[in-house]
Parts: C-alpha cells; sequence; structure tokens
C-alpha cells in the first residue's frame, strides 16, 4: 500500500530488520511492525543491544564535543534544513505516519506540520538562548548568567505521535547545544528510522557528527537503560502515568531531571452561554480525532442541565454521520486503534462504564468483516456517567465520551473539571465574559491548557505543552520550554584590583 513512500524513505532496504547505517546499531531481537489498518507487516526493525547502546552513546558523547562549542544560529542552520528536508518528504513521511500508527492521512501530514513548525521555532530561539544581566552589590563588578548545552537529551516517545513529539524535542534540543538519543514507541518504529535517516542525511550534508542523532529501538528496557544512565542528564518522556512514575523514581535516583508528558483526562464545560455548532466540531473531532489516542483526546463533556438535550441530541446525532475505515481514505472520519491490545482495553473500559452505572448512549462495539480485517477498528461511543466513576476518572486511550451533567454556574462545572488525577487539556464553550475569565483564573481550570471556544487537542507549537498534577508537569515545545534543555550558569567578573567579598566581609590577611 505504501511501497513507493517506503522507497522514498528508505525503508524498503531494512527488511531484515538490520540497521543500515544511519547512526542507528540494532543488533537484538526483531520487532515486526503490523499495520493497524490493513493488519499487514510493514516492516522490521531490530532492537537495540546493551552492547549497541554502549555504542550509541559513545557515538553521542564524541558529537557533544563538537556541537557544543557550534555557534548556536550555526546549530540552528541545521534545524532549518531538517525543516526543508520534512516539506519536500512531507507526503511519504505523513503516509508512513498514517499507515504505522492508524490516524488519518490528514492528521498524519499535520503531525509532520507541526514538525516543520517547530523546525521553523527553533531555528528563531536560536538567536534568543537569553541569559539576564544583574548589578552586582560590589563596585567594579560585573553578573550575568548564561546558558550552556547540557549534553546528551534521551527522547522516549508514545505511538500516538510518533514524529511530532520527539522533533519537539529534538528540534530544541539541538540548537541549544545538545544530542539527542531517540527511543520511538516498539510500535512505530519505521516512523522512527524515517526521521533518523532524514536527519541523518542533513548531518552529512553538512559534515557534522553523527552521534548528533542517535536512534535506539525496543521496549521498556532501553528505556530503562536511559532512565538509569546518568551520562544522559534529561530524559523527556512521554507516556502512560504508569510509566511516568516509574521513569521518574529511576532518573530522580541518579539525580537527574526529567521531562513528563504523561495521561490527561481532558474536559470541556459547556455552559448555557455556549455556541452548540462550535461545541458539536470541537467535542466530536476532540473526541474521535486520532481515535481518541491523543493526550489531549476529549474524554469528559460537562453540560449544563438547561443546555444537556440539546447537546445530547445534537452530538449523538453527529456520531451517526462518522465514517469508520481506512485511514488513508479521506472520506473516513475514525480510523483504528493500534492494536488488538488498545481494542481489549476499550472493550474492558465498556464494560466498566456499564457495570459503575453509566448509562450508554451511543452504543461502542468491534467492527469486522471486509476493510476492518486488522482487527483494531472500533466505534466510538458515549456514555451518561457520574465523575466519581473509577473508569471515568481513568484515561482509557480509545473513542469514548462521557457526558456528565452539571447544575448551578461555573464553579460546580470547574471543580467536576478539575476532580480527576490528571491536569493536561482543559476548555470552555462560551460566551460569557464571565463564565470565561473564571475559568481562565487561578481559581479556575488546573490544567496546563485551558481554552477558550476551542476543543481540548490540536495545540500549536508555539505555546508551552503540557500539564499538571499526574500528567508530570513538564512543558515542549514553545515559549520558554528551551531552558529545561540548557544549564545556567551565573558568571561574577571583577574588573578592579581589588577583592571586595559579597555581603560586606571582611578578610584581611
Ligand atoms: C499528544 O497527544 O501526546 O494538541 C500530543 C494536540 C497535538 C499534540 C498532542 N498538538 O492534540
Amino acid at each position: 500500500m505504501i511501497q513507493n513512500e517506503l522507497k522514498k524513505l528508505g525503508l524498503s532496504e531494512i527488511n531484515d530488520g538490520t540497521s543500515t547505517g544511519s547512526n542507528w546499531f540494532s543488533n537484538g531481537e526483531i520487532i515486526e511492525s503490523y499495520s493497524p489498518v490493513d493488519g499487514k507487516l510493514i516492516g522490521k526493525v531490530k532492537t537495540t543491544t546493551k552492547e549497541d547502546y554502549e555504542k550509541t552513546i559513545a557515538s553521542a558523547q564524541e558529537a557533544f564535543k563538537t556541537w557544543r562549542t557550534t555557534p548556536a544560529p550555526l546549530r540552528g542552520e541545521i534545524v532549518r534544513q531538517f525543516g526543508d528536508k520534512l516539506r519536500a518528504n512531507k507526503a511519504e513521511l505523513g503516509k508512513l505516519v498514517s499507515y504505522e500508527m492508524g490516524k488519518s492521512y490528514q492528521e498524519g501530514l499535520g503531525e509532520v506540520q507541526e514538525m516543520i513548525d517547530i523546525c521553523d521555532f527553533a531555528v528563531g530561539q536560536s538567536r534568543q538562548l537569553y541569559g539576564l544581566t544583574m548589578h552586582s552589590e560590589r563596585p567594579g563588578h560585573r553578573m550575568y548568567e548564561q546558558y550552556h548545552p547540557l549534553g546528551i537529551v534521551g527522547v522516549i516517545s508514545a505511538f500516538n505521535f510518533p514524529v511530532a513529539v520527539w522533533s519537539w524535542n529534538a528540534a530544541l534540543a539541538w540548537i541549544c547545544g545538545d544530542v539527542v538519543i531517540w527511543k520511538p514507541s516498539e510500535k512505530t518504529p519505521l516512523c522512527g528510522v524515517a526521521c533518523q535517516k532524514l536527519i541523518q542525511e542533513v548531518l552529512k550534508e553538512n559534515n557534522l557528527p553523527e552521534g548528533i542523532s542517535c536512534l535506539v529501538n525496543g521496549d521498556y528496557k532501553v528505556g530503562e537503560f536511559m532512565s538509569q544512565d546518568k551520562r544522559i542528564p534529561l530524559v523527556s518522556a512521554t507516556g502512560s502515568t504508569r510509566m511516568g512514575k516509574i521513569l521518574a523514581k529511576e532518573v530522580a535516583g541518579r539525580l537527574g531531571t526529567s521531562l513528563l508528558e504523561l495521561g490527561g483526562n481532558n474536559a470541556i464545560i459547556v455552559t448555557p452561554d455556549a455556541d452548540i455548532k462550535m461545541t458539536v466540531i470541537g467535542a466530536v473531532f476532540g473526541a474521535v480525532g486520532t481515535a481518541g489516542q491523543r493526550c489531549t483526546s476529549t474524554r469528559r463533556l460537562i453540560i449544563h442541565e438547561s443546555m444537556y438535550d440539546k447537546v445530547k441530541d445534537a452530538i449523538v446525532a453527529a456520531y451517526g454521520q462518522l465514517k469508520i475505515g481506512n485511514p488513508l481514505d479521506e472520506k473516513m472520519h475514525v480510523g483504528p486503534l493500534i492494536d488488538k491490545d488498545a481494542v481489549k482495553a476499550y472493550q474492558n473500559a465498556l464494560v466498566k462504564v456499564k457495570e459503575q452505572g453509566g448509562n450508554i448512549l451511543v452504543e461502542g462495539g468491534v467492527l469486522e468483516g471486509a476493510d476492518y480485517e486488522s482487527g483494531c477498528y472500533v466505534k466510538p461511543a458515549i456514555a451518561e456517567v457520574e465523575n466519581h466513576y473509577e473508569i471515568v476518572q481513568h484515561e482509557t486511550f480509545a473513542p469514548i465520551l462521557y457526558f456528565i451533567k452539571y447544575s448551578g454556574d461555573v464553579e460546580n462545572a470547574l471543580e467536576i473539571q478539575n476532580g480527576v488525577a490528571q491536569g493536561l487539556s482543559s476548555a470552555i464553550m462560551t460566551n460569557n465574559l464571565r463564565e470565561a475569565e473564571k475559568f481562565l483564573s487561578a481559581g479556575g481550570s488546573d490544567c496546563g491548557i485551558a481554552n477558550v471556544n476551542i476543543g481540548t487537542s490540536g495545540a500549536e507549537i508555539g505555546g508551552a505543552f503540557g500539564g499538571e498534577k499526574e500528567t508530570g508537569g513538564g512543558r515542549e515545545s514553545g515559549s520558554d520550554s528551551w531552558k529545561i534543555y540548557m544549564r545556567r550558569q551565573t558568571n561574577t567578573i571583577n574588573y578592579t584590583t581589588n577583592l571586595p567579598l559579597a555581603q560586606g566581609i571582611k578578610f584581611d590577611l
């Protein structure tokens, strides 16, 4: 189905799973990558052994010596060229993302666009790695701070954004003078190899060391090499809260830094002043886009009782129009889940919804027959629930949307919204200024992302992306997220012939 794209991306030559250069050492077990679109084998990739890993670290350490002293704007120029490489390969990479992960082709292209956008952002940032200057309390002294490269940055990414999340980290880490070791999800290894090949072309064209970008493959065991390795000062990880808690402990145990993007349990509050049409588009795309497999997917709709029936009818009707099928076919709205384990988790969640008292409004189910051979296609479901149900408190990575009714004013809705362990994304649909401002205030949404009159997903790269509570507290991509990829140094310079001490301390010899 995508033979030409695989060829253009240089992936047709790795059929036995062995690495073919590109600064990628993989001689371990074979991972077979099957497409959730049609269940076919796309390719094989070998995992990284401990020996391969040590080679990878050596290559990264070697590259860091050159890269850290390359002027930041020149590092930006390399990232600019990488952005151009992505532009030239956007259709192919977007299609591979769509085929290996299962999101729609439009969303695959959108993901590559996010990569291009973060490259552009990073190029500009490469001339703005600003530190402050301070006035010294001592005469003839000057104080300032500067930001220096950190070293090796480890990136562990998830299957749902198999390429973009790496680029948010890598593009910034590179302009900051760091080198990157990336472990993509073992569910989307070919996306990782494709990106590694593209950046290696750029490095080669510029005679730069390959170790600026390194790829490792495998499951959590390879992730553990990284989290336990004191040669990696920063590990940025995206995935489940369960994974994040284990990784954070390991990294903290060696006093390293972790940047975590973990689960969400994102809600849209629909107030009496909401625009129904906008609410329907925002909620339906948020809940079923990427088959509900974004960290930012809409899980809960908290609807005012006065609007409840209207919103319910409109959304249930919209669900009746959804076309589920091959995501490469642009007429489809919903593609498959990533694999059969995800299908099982979706089915279990629906059983629990019923057991715990939920009322199903749109029945789910696994689709069978022609066009659904992979066994990964499911129907988006809707249930009326109460916020305290154990299953509602939990993030299920599938298209299940919960309706929760609230009465009284927006404070009551906020209490429900904030009444979960996760804190990634949130939204309010309202044309009422007081409600919107309350939602955005210190007493409002407790999430890292809070939107007015748009849905919970689809964040732009210009803002800092991440969330609070069990989402892990990390911030990636825009704003000042670059700072975590650097170490800060405070410098005091004395340009006199005396040596006065700070705090007026006298120490005469
Ligand atoms: C994620 O689901 O891990 O806001 C990232 C969005 C995307 C990123 C999602 N820009 O939906």
